[in-house]
């Protein structure tokens, strides 16, 4: 299995506008880029701590998934993104073991990066990403 570190931490918020001064003026952290990913419904904005980012996620369409989240359970954690090496391999592989996966096989992700889903249900509540540089 290919894990090497937790790539980032997606943040489902309301707004960019509003939450990004908390991790920037609080947190001291620097934003440093802006991103809308139109085939996920979301706008993100991108922190550095460490090798690890926080991914902040204002949804563009109440029916995308960080809407119908926010409507759910309201703002807060809403997915762990692992790096990983061998992205389509570890997707065979989880999915060999019992997961359910969201995506069966990788596509583009915020960042240029290859990113796959696995199944909140089947990962004990949180639902979580496997992402590739494919300039790695
Ligand atoms: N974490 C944990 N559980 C979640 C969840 C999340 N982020 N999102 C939804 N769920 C749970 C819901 O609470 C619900 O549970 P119950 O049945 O117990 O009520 C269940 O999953 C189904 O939720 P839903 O609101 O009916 O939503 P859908 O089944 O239509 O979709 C999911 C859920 C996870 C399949 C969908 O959100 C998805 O495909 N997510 C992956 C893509 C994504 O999240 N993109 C945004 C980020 C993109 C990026 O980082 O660039």
């Amino acid at each position: 299995m290919g894990l090497t570190h937790i790539e980032h931490l997606g943040i489902a918020v309301k707004s960019l506008e509003t939450a990004i001064p908390y991790y920037e003026t609080v947190l001291g952290l620097k934003c440093y880029a802006v991103e809308e990913v139109a085939e996920q419904k979301v706008k993100t904005a991108f922190f550095k701590v460490g090798q690890t980012k926080i991914e902040l996620l204002e949804s563009t369409d109440p029916e995308g998934p960080v809407g119908k989240f926010i409507e759910k359970k309201g703002e807060g954690v809403h997915h762990i993104a692992f790096a990983v090496e061998g992205l389509q391999e570890t997707l065979d592989l989880v999915a060999e073991r019992g997961v359910t996966l969201i995506d069966k096989s990788p596509r583009k992700g915020a960042e240029g990066l290859n990113i796959a889903f696995l199944h909140p249900k089947s990962t004990f509540g949180v639902l979580t990403e496997l992402c590739e540089d494919p300039n790695k």
